[in-house]
């Protein structure tokens, strides 16, 4: 194949020596002769090259799919202080209330890109998702008592689904580092109840 493209390189040339006086741009002569024949060699291995790439691209840029449902419905009472916060269930990894929760069907996943599917399947509850990085399970999180959630300014959270109607779904995508994190809904009341559920992000 390089003996065929030296054959038509050299006919260019010579082709270009009786146009004399005539500049043909050195790009060109290299399109028209050895281009062809490299990219003919190449394509199949770039191309096989080009899908894995691109496979392991939107592999990783995918990252986790975490689902989380919330669950229940308060029939009209708010509770003030159920004593079911995380730190006052020691060894608990989501509340035990009957009434209302959130459920996630694992509770370790791998640090990086993770995408909260979050589905409200209540029947008349509005219902949200905040994602809360935590110490440990023993720090109570900073409360507002009065209002019966959790203080969103001094929680830092990292983001949230909020305030899904009943049936509707949401999704938030974060960047999740490795550490201990509380899912939590925070209308007034639902921490309490027992709506938050421990999740460990793994290096
Ligand atoms: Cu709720």
């Amino acid at each position: 194949m390089a003996a065929k493209a030296n054959v038509k390189l050299s006919c260019l040339l010579s082709r270009l020596s009786y146009r004399r006086g005539r500049r043909v741009p050195i790009l060109r002569i290299f399109m028209e002769t050895r281009m062809p024949q490299a990219f003919k060699r190449l394509s199949l291995p770039l191309l096989a090259l080009a899908l894995m790439v691109a496979l392991v691209t939107t592999a990783n840029a995918a990252g986790t799919t975490l689902k989380v449902s919330l669950w229940g419905d308060m029939t009209g009472i708010v509770p003030t202080d159920l004593g079911m916060g995380m730190a006052k269930t020691k060894g608990a990894t989501h509340g035990t209330n009957s009434h209302m929760g959130i459920t996630i069907y694992q509770h370790t996943i791998k640090a990086g890109p993770v995408t909260f599917e979050v589905k409200n399947n209540s029947e008349k509850t509005i219902h949200e998702m905040l994602v809360l990085p935590i110490k440990d399970t023993n720090t109570p999180l900073p409360y507002i008592k009065n209002e019966n959630r959790l203080d969103e300014n001094k929680t830092n959270s990292l983001g949230e689904v909020s305030e899904l109607d009943p049936g509707k779904s949401g999704t938030l995508t974060l960047t999740m580092k490795p550490g201990k994190y509380l899912l939590a809904c925070n209308v007034p009341g639902h921490y309490a109840s027992g709506m938050w559920t421990l999740l460990t992000v793994s290096p």
